[in-house]
């Protein structure tokens, strides 16, 4: 347990929201697939003094003195980062997985080139090239679907017609809700057909790479790949971009000058050191454990929602998410169905499904994932217990079956306690 005697004294108002969300997170179920619960370790350096050094610049090249540890830990997480990915270069200064995308957009284009990333209501990400984003108007986005929504097939045969179409400078494979893995070979194979940069954005999935449990696209051909820090990888909120390959050092050389001084300016050393301390905790093998019971709880959540004829989107899970149509099977919007499951201490969040006709803030579906509650140590008896809960509720939805779940909930969290180590 980390305490906060400072806050407590100087600042009441502030320690009573920070231990409330302290609270909230320990005795309720964390299922946003984004979210997980970082060591103290990584909490520690986040808190550390590093926080009020500048740094500028590089490794060796900086615009400030008074470098002499901060090189060290920038490159002790540079390294790590490399052999936690087989990366040949790495770039750990982004402050988060936009900027990680819009750097490498930076760096790999010139405005008003193509680039040919996935559907957004197919599982992309904002940063994709949605219309209400600046880049949206800086680089020309199109867009690959899935073939077929009740299985996750992505449409191979329409994405390469259109890349030898277009012509995109880059294909980005890459999504924030999508439960399936890409076929990486495939993706790569085009790219090299029109001449193209296959970029991968593994900002939910870094940590199932890392543990194993997925595969690695660098395995794969491709060149780039951007990723947070705070997902899967168990990291403290972050990002980061990353390169292997033959043309991996003058890609990189156009990363480093894209993320600064193209788009940020002082990184954030404090992260930066919390970064290398979760990479050097996704290096030992108890991560691989953790990587591939995060995908059996998830199949094993997977199983309870079908057996209660739920529609999941792409039929269920070969990663950490899931993405349920609640409105379609049972009913319920995905805007009251995450209402309902906070009042019984599950926080997950409404998502669109594919080619939903609801509206985004009150869409189809719900999306859920396994990332925090394996981190607490739940297994894949205690996930179904869990997602029976959830099913529960989203069908009676009477304040009765709600009471019940939240104290069920509670008994698991504290039968879980958040870990405090993964040394
Ligand atoms: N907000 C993240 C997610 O929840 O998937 C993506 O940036």
């Amino acid at each position: 347990m980390i305490n906060y005697p400072h806050i407590e004294s100087e600042d009441p108002e502030l320690f009573a929201l920070i231990t409330g969300e302290e609270e909230r997170q320990r005795d309720g179920l964390e299922l946003i697939p984004s979210e997980n619960y970082v060591s103290n370790a990584v909490r520690e350096a986040m808190a550390s003094t590093l926080t009020n050094k500048y740094s500028e610049g590089y490794p060796g090249k900086r615009y400030y003195g008074g470098q002499q540890f901060t090189d060290q830990v920038e490159t002790i997480a540079i390294e790590r980062a490399k052999k936690l990915f087989g990366a040949t270069h790495a770039n750990v200064q982004p402050l988060g997985g936009a900027n990680a995308n819009i750097a490498a957009y930076m760096a790999l284009m010139e405005p008003g080139d193509t680039i040919l990333g996935m559907d957004l209501y197919h599982g992309g990400h904002l940063t994709h090239g949605h219309p209400v984003t600046y880049i949206s108007k800086i680089f020309n986005f199109i867009r690959y679907k899935m073939k077929d929504i009740e299985t996750g097939e992505i449409d191979y045969d329409e994405l390469r017609q259109t890349a030898l179409r277009e012509k995109p400078k880059v294909i980005l494979a890459g999504f924030s809700a999508y439960p399936r893995e890409l076929e990486w070979q495939k993706i790569s194979d085009i790219a090299k057909e029109v001449g193209a940069i296959a970029m991968a954005d593994v900002a939910h999935i870094a940590g199932l790479i890392a543990g194993g449990s997925q595969k690695n696209p660098f395995d794969y051909g491709f060149d780039v790949m951007t990723t947070t820090t705070h997902k899967t990888l168990r990291g403290p909120r972050g990002g980061m971009v990353m390169i292997a390959g033959d043309r991996g050092e003058e890609i990189g050389k156009k990363i480093d000058k894209a993320v600064f001084p193209g788009l940020q300016g002082g990184p954030h050393m404090h992260q930066i050191a919390a970064k290398a301390i979760a990479f050097r905790e996704a290096l030992q093998p108890s991560f691989k454990t953790y990587a591939h019971q995060v995908v059996e709880n998830a199949q094993a959540m997977a199983e309870v929602f079908q057996a209660h004829d739920i529609r999941l989107i792409t039929g269920g899970t070969s990663n950490h998410l899931l993405l349920a149509d609640v409105f379609g099977s049972l009913g319920i919007s995905g805007h009251d169905a995450e209402t309902l499951l906070d009042h019984a201490g599950i926080t997950l969040n409404k998502n669109s499904i594919a080619d939903d006709t609801r509206k985004p803030m009150d869409p189809s579906g719900i999306r859920f994932g396994t990332p925090a509650m394996t981190t607490r140590g739940f297994k894949t008896e205690e996930s179904k217990q869990v997602a029976e809960l959830m099913v529960e509720v989203l069908k009676k939805r009477d304040e009765a079956t709600v009471t019940k779940a939240r104290a069920d909930i509670l008994a698991l969290a504290e039968a879980h306690p958040v870990p405090e180590s993964f040394a």
